[in-house]
């Protein structure tokens, strides 16, 4: 007979779990017990919070779910925020919590909130845990309704008795399953479509950041030529370098990347998550758009596609790759009238010598100081927007923002998490002064697990986004502004390094002596975001409005 928390953290070895994140209660001592000898390592958080992002990012990396762990009741409802998370954000994740003894317990209700029902409209699969001899079916499909498509969170409540009862039950073995693919006749419809349109573009999406998509996809732009996009979430499948880049639909309307998909009659959503912000607007009429996904559409007024191609994503962009040849009659002239006024535009403020930095200078140095695998993490802040717009990835995930649920305080834990899994890639933070308060308390733990990071703290003293859009609509500036602590000290008061550049000039050096040096460093850069709204909402829309016009 083995113990009951023995057998469940054997499940978790058996589905290749290597760490935990979290903080553990009364509730989980048993299991702490069992982890204590097992080959998985419990890396201690600051927050539970924190320790679910880092298991979702873990999880968004690898499509393995990641894992945290916290107590019943308060450590569970800290978890919350992480769960919706990875659940918008489809990042596999498995939350197990604690709670008291269900059999009999002396305790009355205190602590007791019931975790698994505050669980079900933010995950895939919340249970109960009742008895020792269900453990190894549980952990299964946990494991399994959190790694499939559409990935996402799943929860396991182990009580605390249960966890000290004997069993003789063993583990399940993991099925071999392979992703339906889409249907010929469903790629044959879709060929035609493509192949009879005159302006058709490609549409990257989150769901195709997911699995591996990028070789298909090169292939089929190689062959084909079709220019493309992305969403927020879909940044990095292929190089934004390429020619057929034509930007990131990270604004609402408006900016070259628009005027582009206004003109195109058919557009290739590849991978489209309807979770991200829409990045273009419907139209009826003679456009068509194809919906290529694991799932089918979920159709609202804002996504309604009139052709579906549901399998997977790799498959059937190789099914349409074969299908297709490059048609005389396409015409991208515009396209790459667009993709060059774009680059030209980038260009124009990436030497911007003004301090405090503005937000396009702050994106081309950091892409000057990144290797083309190195990750870069942003928590949520205005400063996204220029991220997304203006920082050109090379490579799948290596700029981790979170167009999903998008929640301030994810910034440094996901960097943490981006470190662990990527130990040879350089990793760098980005965090408003907001968000990065929101869980600075993990610079300890980045400190005590000896995890090379840098942190770049975009300092206005203010919530900066929110600030614009209420500057945008008129009102009356109110209720935005921050008192800080000096982060150069309180950097240096957890054991890291801490610097403020006193000029444009000082900023890339000391950005790549810090990336370059183990050791945490946090480098805060005073930034202005006065100029932004005239910037996005006036100066852009005038300039893309001209091409059109030309
Ligand atoms: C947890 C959470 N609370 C509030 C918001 C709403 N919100 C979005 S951006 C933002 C301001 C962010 O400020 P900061 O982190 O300083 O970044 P900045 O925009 O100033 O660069 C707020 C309050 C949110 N997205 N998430």
């Amino acid at each position: 007979m083995a113990k009951a928390s023995d057998l469940f953290v054997a499940a978790l070895e058996a589905e290749g779990v290597e760490y935990i994140f979290g903080i553990p209660g009364e509730e989980n001592l048993d299991l702490l017990e069992s982890l204590r000898t097992s080959s998985i390592k419990l890396l201690l958080t600051r927050h539970e919070q924190a320790a679910g992002f880092m298991a979702a990012t873990c999880g968004r990396l690898t499509g393995r779910a990641g894992v945290c762990l916290s107590t019943l009741g308060p450590g569970a409802t800290n978890l919350v925020t992480a769960a919706a998370y990875a659940q918008l954000g489809a990042m596999p994740m498995l939350m197990i919590t604690g709670q008291k003894p269900i059999k009999t317990s002396k305790q009355g209700h205190f602590q007791i909130i019931d975790v698994v029902d505050t669980m079900r409209p933010l995950t895939k699969y919340t249970r109960q845990i009742v008895s020792a001899g269900s453990i190894p079916a549980r952990v299964r499909e946990a494991f399994r309704r959190a790694q499939m498509e559409r990935p996402g969170a799943v929860h396991l409540e182990l009580p605390q008795d249960i966890a000290g009862d004997p069993t003789d039950a063993h583990l399940l073995p993991a099925s071999y399953s392979r992703r339906p693919v889409a249907e010929s006749k469903a790629i044959a419809h879709a060929a035609r479509t493509i192949a009879d349109a005159r302006h058709p573009l490609l549409m990257i999406g989150a769901g195709a950041n997911r699995q591996t998509t990028a070789n298909c996809l090169r292939a089929f732009i190689d062959k084909l030529g079709i220019p493309f996009f992305t969403t927020q979430m879909g940044k990095g499948v292929l190089d934004e370098d390429s020619p057929l880049w034509l930007g990131n639909a990270a604004l609402s309307d408006h900016d070259f990347v628009h005027r582009a998909i206004d003109s195109a009659d058919c557009i290739v959503n590849i991978g489209h998550d309807v979770i991200e912000k829409p990045p273009f607007f419907m139209r009826e009429g003679r456009r068509k758009v194809i919906h290529v996904n694991y799932e089918g559409a979920e159709v609202d007024a804002v996504y309604f596609p009139q052709i579906e191609v549901v399998g997977d994503i790799a498959n059937a962009v190789w099914q349409l790759g074969e299908a297709l040849q490059p048609q005389a009659h396409w015409d991208f002239d515009f396209f790459h009238r667009v993709r060059e006024a774009l680059a030209t535009n980038i260009a124009k403020r990436a030497d911007d010598d003004s301090f405090p930095l503005s937000g396009p200078r702050l994106v081309a140095d950091v892409r000057r100081a990144m290797g083309d695998d190195d990750i870069v993490c942003l928590d949520n802040g205005l400063y996204k927007i220029w991220f997304a717009r203006n920082y050109r990835c090379r490579r799948p995930n290596t700029l981790l923002l979170d167009n999903a649920l998008a929640t301030m305080g994810a910034g440094l834990p996901s960097a943490i998490a981006a470190r662990i899994v990527h130990p040879d890639r350089n990793v760098l933070a980005v965090c408003g002064d907001g968000g990065f308060m929101m869980n600075s308390q993990e610079l300890e733990t980045a400190v005590r697990l000896g995890i090379d990071l840098t942190v770049l703290l975009l300092n206005d003293n203010a919530f900066g986004m929110i600030k614009w859009k209420q500057r945008h609509e008129d009102y009356p500036d109110f209720g935005m502004d921050l008192g800080n602590p000096d982060f150069v000290k309180y950097a240096e008061s957890y054991g890291a390094r801490g610097h403020r550049p006193a000029s444009a000039s000082e900023f890339l050096p000391l950005l790549r002596e810090a990336i370059a040096r183990p050791g945490i460093d946090l480098i805060e850069v005073p930034i202005d975001y006065s100029d932004d709204d005239r910037i996005l909402n006036e100066e852009i829309p005038a300039m893309s409005a001209a091409l059109v016009d030309a």
